[in-house]
């Protein structure tokens, strides 16, 4: 027995055509990963059009981390939808938003008073950090870091690194957003997680100027970047310095909370509290929801009419949010995650010990990469991500790729996945770097 089902080539004959008609009707802007059209998706796996059926391992970019029609969460939509979809938080509130709200302030880091407000997107929260961190210092500037991804849009986009595709084209981006080295193991050649956060603060203290900044904006594990975990004491010496200085220490965990690295959040790993926590993806099955959440002198410094939006915190979000939250809970899947990390590494490290074109493998619970590179250097090879990538669409498994130089291959499935789809899909893996020539 196998997850997959591959009825037809992929994508089979129903996803050209809609892809065809997507070309005479999308802006081309929108690009698509892999063009097999979805009809449905459950745990581990997405069934298309055509009747195939794929081993998921990108969760939707890190949404689907309880899968993607789990039953709790269908109920708890079904159960809202038939009462009300929208009455607007800011005219008629409800309470699922201050219950979301409340599960927030108890779920993230650290055990001082806490606020949270809901967005609709994961950029949208960003923007709104920086907002509230610029309202409570009273300062300008936002310092963010090499290799970073915070959102599309305006401020965003300044604060993200790549230029292509995200930023090519679209200026002039929002001013007094500035760039700071940031710890990267396997390029910093022996750097150690202080130094690096001395080197960073150097650059600031510099080119910025504690006394004009509002706030630090850092993803604990970079997520479009390349899954870059920081060396060991990174994050906690930006956090002291950030303390010391009175600036915001903004943790982007769009990517990298709700569970997904076997923490709820993870700036635990680190033991390191962040002043305001940004989520999104993962919180809400799919629905679009997102938050800030923070301390409460710091969040309250915003006056009332200054924060907000027409869907933020949509009843429908948040009750999708509270069967997610206690998913997590009851079915033990910050645990679920560390096993997901095991099964993924040893897989991979096999496979590095093979192929030499496998130069790091990193990341934490059910959020892990390889970095690939010219045999033997440390020389990113994005032509290898790419066609290792297209062997596994074309097997069906679900790959995404991420990383400034576009070279990795990052693996962030459901959390309800298999151990039996797993490893198919790595069988998978397997096959493909046995099969692109050196
Ligand atoms: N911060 C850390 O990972 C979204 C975007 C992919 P939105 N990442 C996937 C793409 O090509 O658009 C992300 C993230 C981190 C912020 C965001 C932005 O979240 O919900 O996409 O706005």
């Amino acid at each position: 027995m196998t997850a997959r089902r591959l009825l037809t080539e992929l994508p089979g004959p129903r996803s050209n055509e809609i892809a065809q008609r997507k070309s005479g009707a999308v802006a081309d802007g929108v690009g698509t990963t892999m063009p097999v059209y979805a009809v449905r998706a459950n745990g581990g796996t997405v069934e298309d059009v055509d009747g195939n059926v794929l081993i998921d391992l990108g969760s939707g970019i890190a949404v689907t981390t309880v899968g993607s029609s789990t039953p709790r969460v269908i109920d708890a939509v079904r159960r809202q939808v038939e009462e009300f979809t929208h009455t607007c938080f800011m005219v008629t509130p409800y309470e699922p938003y201050v219950e979301v709200a409340e599960r927030l302030n108890q779920l993230t880091p650290g055990d001082h008073d806490k606020r949270t407000v809901l967005f609709n997107s994961g950029a949208e929260a960003v923007e709104n950090a920086v907002k509230i961190a610029r309202a409570h210092t009273g300062r300008q500037a936002v310092v963010v870091f090499d290799h970073a991804y915070h959102g599309r849009t305006n401020l965003t986009m300044a604060m993200t690194a790549k230029s292509m595709p995200y930023k090519h084209g679209f200026g002039p981006f929002a001013p007094e957003v500035y760039r700071a080295p940031l710890s990267y193991p396997f390029r910093d050649s022996g750097l150690d997680g202080p130094g690096a956060a001395r080197r960073a603060i150097d650059v600031i203290e510099k080119q910025v100027g504690a006394d004009n900044l509002a706030a630090l904006v850092i993803e604990p594990i970079q997520g479009e970047g390349g899954f870059i975990v920081p060396a060991r004491g990174f994050l906690a010496g930006l956090a002291d310095w950030c303390r010391r200085e009175g600036v915001v220490f903004v943790a982007d965990e769009v990517q990298s909370g709700f569970a997904r690295t076997g923490k709820m959040f993870a700036s635990e790993h680190d033991g390191v509290v962040p002043d305001l926590i940004v989520s999104a993806k993962g919180i809400a099955g799919g629905l679009p929801l997102s938050a800030v959440t923070g301390r409460t002198e710091m969040m309250n410094a915003v006056h009332a009419g200054g924060l907000g939006g027409t869907y933020g915190g949509n009843p429908l979000a948040c009750a999708a949010a509270l069967a997610v939250i206690d998913t997590i809970l009851e079915d033990d899947l910050i645990d679920r995650a560390v096993q997901v990390e095991h099964l993924i590494k040893g897989r991979l490290e096999k496979l590095r010990a093979r192929d030499d074109r496998i130069g790091d493998v990193r990341g934490r619970g059910a959020m892990v990469a390889a970095e690939l590179v010219l045999a033997g250097t440390t020389e990113p090879d994005p032509g290898l991500a790419k066609q290792i990538a297209t062997y596994a669409h074309q097997q069906g498994v679900i790959v995404l790729t991420c990383g400034t130089y576009g070279n990795v291959l990052r693996f962030l499935p459901p959390l309800v996945i298999s151990d039996a789809e797993l490893h198919e899909a790595f069988d998978v893996l397997d096959e493909a770097f046995a099969g692109v020539a050196r």
